[in-house]
């Protein structure tokens, strides 16, 4: 019985491991030839028919690149060692109809001999028999789940939480789960998850098959290890002094720009496949216990990008009833292109957007300016606002920023929260309510409105 750690030397310094935690691990040197990515995938499906799966490794609810690939080697890996029951099988967190919405996993995946509906999801989907649907796995319990790319549950699958066994990511540390993951808690903050489960491949000296994948969600999350970006770390440079010369027919450079150009064809998608391409659900609380809902998109386009391709109604239309969909009573969009980002921010009521505006104000070193501001409905019993902001500093990613908006919200109190589903204007123009009656009163709130909010925005 060895400490899984020190096997691990490299995580040792960042782990919150006890040194008396010990887990039984296999002194076997792997095989030299490794397993292929397609064969590992298919013993993991045969697993999951066979109903012998013990552990399942899961990406976060975004699935971008260092999720879904950070969950298949995770796993691979761990299905080679003695650290968790065996088999151990990658899940990706998305229904596997929406795996086309994301070029640069199919392009990586595809490249590398893998067929993209190989993956494993664990969502219900009617057109995916396989699917590990997720209330299976919390009966029997013995199904242990480690997170990559996550260290926190999503607010639609904590029924997981007591499963939880495991954590290896590079967000906040939200100090969860500690009790039940001492087996395998690496949580330190790198430019990409998979540098950190690359680590481990090194670490064990276990050969890394289609090393290409691997290395694809490290270069798209450092943008080829770009220093302006300031995501970039020495461990991901290791990292990739370890992978790149297993490189083979492919430079860094031409294999990025290659994922890049796949990542960022996104003109065909509809406008709800924009929005739940790389989405995440954020439930927070503000200093008097209210619950408030947050969804954030983020969309490789700039605001004004998405009006010209579908036009602002149409597109305002749509976040709408994504909102009223995912019950969020704030449904933040992250644009992001061009070397430029922008935050919008579709609010359910005046008080809501209040309560987000500490974040704005209160962190000059970001930067925001407001751009637009539209108030989309102004009825008694309901409120709708959408505004963007353009940022000054661009490289506060999502991962950065839902902490700081977490923090303005949770000492935020004294909010009058409206209905969550929002009322879903069956017109397309966003301002069309307006004229379904009491025209004249419903413009003189607007502008009372319109008022009240400048005046909330210059405090
Ligand atoms: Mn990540």
């Amino acid at each position: 019985m060895i400490p899984f750690m020190a096997f691990f030397p490299s995580y040792c310094n960042v782990s919150q491991q006890t040194s008396n935690v010990v887990v039984s691990m296999s002194r076997s040197i792997p095989a030299a030839k490794p397993k292929s990515i397609a064969a590992f995938l298919a013993d993991s499906a045969k697993a999951v028919q066979d109903k012998t799966v013990k552990t399942v490794v899961m990406g976060n609810e975004g699935c971008d690149m260092d999720s879904a690939i950070g969950s298949l080697y995770l796993a691979y890996a761990l299905d080679q060692l003695d650290v968790y029951p065996k088999p151990v099988v990658p899940l990706i967190n998305i229904p596997i109809s929406d795996l086309p919405l994301r070029g640069d996993i199919v392009l990586a995946l595809k490249t590398n001999g893998v067929s993209p509906n190989s993956l494993i999801s664990c969502w219900p989907d009617p057109d995916d028999p396989r699917a590990v649907v997720l209330p299976l796995l919390t009966w029997p319990d013995r199904i242990g789940v480690v997170l990559v790319d996550h260290n926190k549950l999503s607010s639609v699958q904590t029924s997981l939480a007591k499963n939880v066994v495991g954590v290896v990511d590079h967000h906040k540390d939200e100090n969860l789960y500690e009790d039940q993951t001492k087996a395998l808690r690496v949580i330190e903050v790198v430019g990409s998850a998979c540098s950190l489960v690359a680590q481990l491949f090194a670490d064990r000296g276990i050969p890394v098959p289609s090393p290409t994948l691997l290395y694809a969600a490290i270069l798209l999350d450092t943008k080829l290890f770009d220093p302006a970006t300031k995501k970039t770390t020495p461990r991901d440079l290791s990292i990739r002094d370890f992978l790149e010369p297993m490189l083979v027919d492919t430079t860094s450079e031409t294999w990025f720009d290659a994922l890049h150009k796949a990542k960022s064809d996104i003109s065909s998608l509809t406008i709800p496949q924009q929005l739940r391409r790389d989405y995440k659900n954020f439930d927070f609380k503000t200093a008097d216990g209210t619950p408030i809902g947050v969804g954030m998109s983020t969309i490789e386009m700039l605001s004004g990008e998405i009006y010209k391709l579908y036009g602002a109604d149409a597109w305002i239309a749509a976040l709408k009833q994504y909102r009223s969909q995912q019950k969020r009573q704030l449904q933040l969009v992250m644009f992001t292109a061009h070397k430029q980002r922008e935050l919008g921010v579709l609010a359910g009521n005046l008080s809501t957007l209040k309560l987000i505006q500490d974040f704005f104000t209160q962190n000059p070193v970001i930067g925001f300016v407001l751009k637009s501001m539209q108030i989309l409905v102004s009825t008694k019993d309901a409120e709708e606002t959408w505004a963007v902001y353009a940022q000054t500093d661009t490289t506060y990613s999502r991962k950065l920023l839902s902490p700081l908006i977490e923090t303005s919200i949770s000492s935020a109190t004294k909010v009058t929260l409206p209905p969550v589903a929002a009322p879903v204007s069956r017109r397309r123009c966003p301002f069309a309510v307006l004229s379904d009656n009491r025209v004249i009163v419903a413009i003189g709130l607007t502008v009372a409105l319109g008022t009240i909010v400048m005046k909330l925005f210059r405090q």
